[in-house]
């Protein structure tokens, strides 16, 4: 199993959250800020088995969209991924 770390700008996330659940992947949601244009984005922890990590890769890419974040003209996304292997996965 892996934890996928997915910081990804708020305007895609409920098309992402929704392409999830409808594949029955859990998630959580954290809002989080970007240290460098100290803007808000949101953090998904998405535990996934792994031999469904294709799949939630290809959603995160179909639902995450680069932009220019404002007057800064920094380009932004789609998505940043860190994919970290879990060790025990318990439901208690
Ligand atoms: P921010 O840190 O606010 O960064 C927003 C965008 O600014 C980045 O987009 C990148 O294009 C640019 N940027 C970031 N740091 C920069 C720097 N030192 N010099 C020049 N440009 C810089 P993304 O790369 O798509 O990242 C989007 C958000 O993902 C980031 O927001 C941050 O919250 C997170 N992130 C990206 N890389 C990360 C990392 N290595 N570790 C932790 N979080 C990361």
């Amino acid at each position: 199993m892996k934890l996928l770390i997915t910081i990804v700008q708020d305007q895609d996330v409920p098309a992402l959250i929704e392409a999830l659940m409808e594949h029955d992947f859990r998630a959580t949601k954290l809002a989080s800020t970007g240290g460098f244009l100290r803007a808000g984005n949101t953090t998904l922890l998405i535990g996934v088995e792994d031999g469904r990590l294709e799949l939630v890769q290809n959603l995160i890419k179909k639902t995450c969209k680069g932009r220019q974040q404002g007057d800064s003209h920094v380009s932004v996304g789609g998505a940043t991924v860190f994919s970290v292997n879990v060790e025990r996965f318990e439901r208690i």
